[in-house]
Order: C-alpha cells, then sequence, then structure tokens
C-alpha cells in the first residue's frame, strides 16, 4: 500500500494552529535555546546584510518564527500496510517551490510532492512495481535499498518526460531507505529525494501508537533556489529536521495516552549526519536496528496486544543510525507530559531535530 500525505489535523484553521505551536515551543524555548526576546541563542547572534537589514543566521533555525498561514505538520503517523502482495504506485518527480523552514523558501526535488516522499508499507515477501515519471526539468533516478537487484537498469538516470518501471521483491523486513541514484546524490537527497519502504518484521505485535520519523539535512540556498552544494560539501547543515521541516513536531506533537505502548520507526536519510534517536524521559525496552532486535521486551506466547508483559532488565536509551540506517524503538511513557523526540547529537537536535511526545493521562 502507498500513502503520500500531509496531516489534516489543524489543516483548516491555521489560526488555532499557530496559537497552539506557539504555547509548545514558549513551554521548550530554553531547550531549543530560544529566548523569548526572540534572539536566536543557536548561533548566538543574528548577523546583518551589508544593507544593515536583519537577515537570516548562516546556520542554525529559528523555531520562533511560524510557518506560513495553512501550513500542516507532516504526518507522521505510520500508514497501514496495504491489501494484497504486489503493490503498485506511480512516484513522479516534481520539483516545486516550497516552505521548508518558516520564513524560508527553496526550489524542491521531490518524488510525489512531498519530503519525504511517499511512504511504501508492506510485508515480508511482498512485490512492489514503482512507475518513475521524471515531470523535472533535469535528470533523476531512484535507488530503493529494500530490495536486491542488479541495479544497472532500474537505478539509471531517466530525463525528463521519459519513465521506467522498477519491480522489486522485499525479502527482508526493515525500514528501507530509498533516494534519487543520479550524482551528486547528496544534492538530490538534500534537496528532498528520499523516502522509506517499511517492511514488517513478520511477528510484529501491533501497538497503540506506531509513528515514523525519517531524518533529513537542510542546506538553504538563495531564496527560491535549490540548497548550497558548497555547504552540502563543507557538512554544514542550516537545519536537521524530521519528516521535511524543522520543529514541526514541537508545534504539532506526536500524541499518546499515559501507559500506552508506542513504537517509532526512524530512518535517517541523510546525506551525512547520524542520528543518535532519544525520547527525554523516556527508557526503550525493545529496540530493533537494521534487521534485528538490539533488546527484546518479553512477549507472552501467542499474545495478542503488544504489552510488555514481561520486561526484561536491560534497557535503552538511544538508537544510533549512520546515514541509510534505520530501525524502531519501543516505550511506554509512564504519565502525562511533553517528552522530547530528539536526535542526542545536541547540535543537529538545535538545528531542528527535534520534537515532542505529548502525553495525556
Ligand atoms: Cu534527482
Amino acid at each position: 500500500m502507498v500513502f503520500g500525505r500531509r496531516s489534516q489535523a489543524d489543516g483548516d484553521d491555521p489560526e488555532h494552529h499557530h496559537h497552539r505551536g506557539v504555547g509548545v515551543l514558549d513551554r521548550f524555548s530554553g531547550r531549543l535555546g530560544i529566548g523569548r526576546d526572540g534572539i536566536d541563542r543557536v548561533d548566538g547572534v543574528h548577523d546583518h546584510g551589508p544593507d544593515g537589514r536583519h537577515r537570516r543566521s548562516r546556520r542554525g533555525v529559528e523555531p520562533q518564527r511560524l510557518p506560513a498561514a495553512g501550513w500542516t505538520a507532516y504526518d507522521p503517523t505510520l500508514p497501514p500496510v496495504g491489501e494484497g502482495t504486489i503493490h503498485k504506485a506511480t512516484f513522479t518527480v516534481k520539483e516545486a517551490q516550497q516552505e521548508v523552514a518558516p520564513g524560508v523558501t527553496q526550489q524542491v526535488w521531490t518524488f510525489n510532492g512531498t519530503v519525504p516522499g511517499t511512504t511504501l508499507h508492506g510485508r515480508v515477501g511482498d512485490t512492489f512495481e514503482i512507475t518513475l515519471v521524471n515531470d523535472g526539468s533535469m535528470g533523476h533516478g531512484i535507488d530503493f535499498h529494500a530490495g536486491a537487484l542488479a541495479p544497472d537498469e532500474p537505478m539509471r538516470t531517466i530525463q525528463p518526460g521519459e519513465s521506467l518501471t522498477y519491480r522489486f521483491t522485499a525479502t527482508k523486513a526493515g525500514v528501507w531507505m530509498y533516494h534519487c541514484s543520479t550524482m551528486p546524490m547528496s544534492l538530490h537527497i538534500a534537496n528532498g529525494m528520499y523516502g522509506a519502504v517499511v517492511i514488517d518484521p513478520p511477528d510484529l505485535p501491533p501497538v497503540d501508537q506506531e509513528y515514523l520519523l525519517v531524518q533529513g539535512e537542510q542546506y538553504y540556498g538563495p531564496a527560491g533556489a535549490p540548497g548550497n552544494a558548497d555547504k552540502i560539501a563543507a557538512r554544514t547543515p542550516d537545519a536537521v529536521v524530521f519528516n521535511g521541516y524543522p520543529n514541526q513536531y514541537d508545534r504539532t506533537p506526536l500524541t499518546a495516552k499515559a501507559g500506552q505502548r508506542v513504537r517509532i520507526w526512524v530512518l535517517d536519510a541523510g546525506p551525512n549526519e547520524s542520528l543518535a534517536f532519544h525520547v527525554v524521559g523516556a527508557q526503550f525496552d525493545s529496540v530493533w536496528k537494521e534487521g534485528g532486535w538490539l533488546l527484546r521486551c518479553g512477549q507472552a506466547p501467542g499474545q495478542a496486544s503488544g504489552a510488555c508483559t514481561k520486561p526484561g532488565i536491560g534497557g535503552s536509551q538511544t538508537l544510533d543510525l549512520l546515514a541509510s540506517q534505520g530501525g524502531f524503538v519501543e516505550l511506554s511513557p509512564p504519565a502525562a507530559g511533553h517528552y522530547s523526540v530528539v536526535n542526542h547529537e545536541m547540535t543537529l537536535a538545535e538545528r531542528g531535530a527535534h520534537g515532542v511526545l505529548a502525553v495525556t493521562g
């Protein structure tokens, strides 16, 4: 099954949305390093252009700024597995102007118009038949890590107006990256050409809340232009983001109830930075990384729910992922509160790889 979507929650009421966002950000302003006077503590001070006009800091997002009216968060909910074992989808490459951070508009390159691109979710053994259509202005291609095959033909670059069919069978579980296969890949990925294919392990128990966070990086070029290749080469991202937009889940948090079982799938799409995935106030009782359990909560035989009835002695604080790697963590928030979801490489959290899991009683 395929899904490409934006959350509709709050989408009809940007005013309400923004009010809620401001409150959440205020609550976490200290942690984000943003003072109430609006001065950006991430870089220390703003710099000023030669004409004396206030300019963006060279690096560091400005989370106190509001997104444009009508902005909605990328839906972090993992879409359900589709019916059947053969999943067909069209991935259309589109180059478009998008607000990639509050007050920052760039030309993004996308699969199906969103960053990350359409999420695919299936089971081990499923076959995916993807038609790639290049509606852009330059060559693009695609590489699905979820299937093993000779890359020569399916991963070839196609020119504007061309299409190809990419067929693979997902023989192994994982949260697999896909990305544009055209050089320079660092630029094509940084500009938004990445996404996830989630293939469930066969015995995965259901949980109460299941989310997917894909980390990406932003290297701003001039307004309305693609990303800056020099910044990419220097590995100096302006922002590091979950699901395409810095700090978006500070404004529109992930949600759960106290005691519920929460699974968060995470993928580090890079192109360059790593991800030390941590949830403030929580401990992971189960961690699955790159095809296997690092830690697993005891499950009673035939147990229908995902409840952790035989918790083990060991716990985990952080799932470590290099560019392209993925996995999931499971946790049960013990009480109502606001649990920050962060890249614990703190400089990257302060550049936007930060959100909130809002837990109610
Ligand atoms: Cu591309």
